[in-house]
């Protein structure tokens, strides 16, 4: 069993990884930015090492300072959380080279789903269905063309390095398909160092659909059911939901199994999540994401299942805690983003959170690393808290959502909690009646 845990990361994932191993029994060590000593994440561990200077790349990013940092504190693991180098092949790579266990799936998996076209590929080989668009990798204008003439427009341009809604450009029209594939290209060698490019049929109204899969190192696999992030900004999360309200119990037994299955012939390790587009009842899978993600606590809510605790049993060698046949869902949770942004213009804000209340009560989960008098930093990402609600069924979540975001108060800085408690009272997402377009409809129609 591991020991002792390096959490290389800061904020509200820092202090929920941090839970989990005072939970196991295992020894925690934090690191920091010289920017960050006071950060709750810092006072909660045993112990904790300064990493650099405030700015990432120097700091939360700095391979040889969190690789030293883990051996002088005889750490014998690392966990990433989310971001930073959570996806970073090297960076596992190395980790078992200095004969630290990196609390995650094998470099090789992080690879592979970090190149969109071998992750699609890979998956359309084990059973799933993409995206019709090209056969991999497009190499040049006039073959390009030829295919998304045969896709049939909308088309879109997407970049093999991207992901998480970077690198992309759609045609609407042939007459548009030149500057799109261009531009496109130009921006993934300039942003990934890597041009490459491949051809989707531009789905225009889909929900985002997700599975969560957990696979030990015995070749046992479950999958946790999916979770709804339709509700998004700029590729941006702001709500979650578990599970979502577009899935039959048939489905989703069926679409899970296939999911699972093919995590598990893939000889995958740890925890991952499966994105699908959802249109006109089917799903697509588009990508893998190899880390644990910022909304598994409504999947922890729905299941029982510590998805955290899970990572740190998998990577020591222990068996899941959970056969599929154990897992049951019971209920509705609802993942509210609290970010450190102004309600409208989303423009990031930061200064002295001057006065906190956090809500309480039946139903509610807040993950979060502010306390009051805590500083909200501009180095780092604008994700402050998240507000978790769990209730019988999606009408009474969405009221204790409404009684827990009027109870919350966050003094000093601009937050979503406005935005969210508009949300929570709109007739359409009341409805769920909503796709990925939905934010910007709304804030277009508030203005
Ligand atoms: C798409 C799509 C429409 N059609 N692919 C954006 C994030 C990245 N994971 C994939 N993305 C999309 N791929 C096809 N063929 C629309 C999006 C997309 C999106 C997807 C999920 C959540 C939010 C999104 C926002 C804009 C575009």
């Amino acid at each position: 069993m591991i020991k002792k845990v390096l959490i290389a990361n800061r904020g509200e994932i820092a202090v929920r990884i941090l839970r989990a191993c005072k939970d196991l029994g295992i020894q925690t060590v934090a690191i920091h930015s010289t920017a960050d000593s006071d950060a709750m994440h810092v006072r909660l561990a045993d112990e904790s090492v300064c990493v650099g200077p405030p700015q990432p790349r120097e700091s939360y990013l700095n391979i040889p300072s969190v690789i030293s940092a883990a051996c002088v504190s005889g750490a014998d693991a690392i966990h990433p959380g989310f971001g930073f180098l959570s996806e970073n092949s090297t960076f596992s790579h190395m980790l078992e080279e200095h004969g630290l266990i990196f609390i995650g799936p094998k470099a090789d998996h992080i690879a592979m789903m970090g190149d969109k076209i071998t992750a699609k590929k890979t998956f359309a080989n084990l059973g799933l269905s993409t995206v019709p668009g090209s056969d991999g990798a497009v190499t040049n204008i006039q073959k390009a063309l030829k295919i998304a003439n045969e896709i049939g427009y909308p088309v879109l341009v997407k970049a093999a390095g991207g992901g998480g809604g970077r690198g992309m450009k759609v045609a609407h029209t042939e007459a548009d398909f030149a500057e799109a594939y261009e531009t496109a290209r130009r921006e993934a060698g300039v942003a990934f160092g890597n041009d490459s490019v491949y051809l989707e049929k531009y789905l225009s109204n889909p929900r985002h659909i997700e599975f969560q899969i957990m696979v030990d190192k015995f070749g046992n696999y479950v999958h946790l059911g999916e979770r709804d992030c339709s509700l998004q900004r700029r590729n941006q999360k702001i709500w979650e939901e578990a599970l979502s309200t577009v899935l039959t119990d048939d489905i989703r037994e069926s679409l899970g199994r296939k999911v699972a299955d093919a995590a598990g012939k893939l000889g995958y390790l740890g925890v991952g999540t499966l994105e699908f587009l959802y249109e006109n009842e089917k799903f697509y899978f588009i990508e893998m994401n190899t880390r644990i993600q910022v909304e598994h606590p409504i999947t922890e809510m729905i299941t029982g299942v510590d998805i955290v605790r899970e990572q740190i049993l998998i990577a020591s060698g222990k068996k899941l805690s959970v056969t599929q046949d154990e897992v049951k869902f019971r209920g509705h949770a609802i993942e509210c983003r609290i970010n450190a942004e102004n309600p409208e213009t989303f423009f990031p804000s930061s200064g002295v959170v001057s006065n906190y209340h956090c809500p309480g009560g039946p139903g509610i989960r807040v993950d979060s690393a502010l306390y009051s008098g805590c500083k909200v930093l501009p180095y780092y990402d604008s994700l402050i808290a998240k507000l978790i609600v769990y209730a019988n069924d999606r009408n009474q979540c969405l009221a204790r959502l409404q009684r827990a975001l009027n109870e919350y108060v966050i003094d000093g800085i601009d937050t979503l909690l406005p935005l969210h408690l508009k949300l929570a009272s709109n007739q359409d997402i009341i409805s769920g009646n909503f796709d990925i377009h939905f934010l910007e409809r709304f804030n277009r129609e508030a203005i």
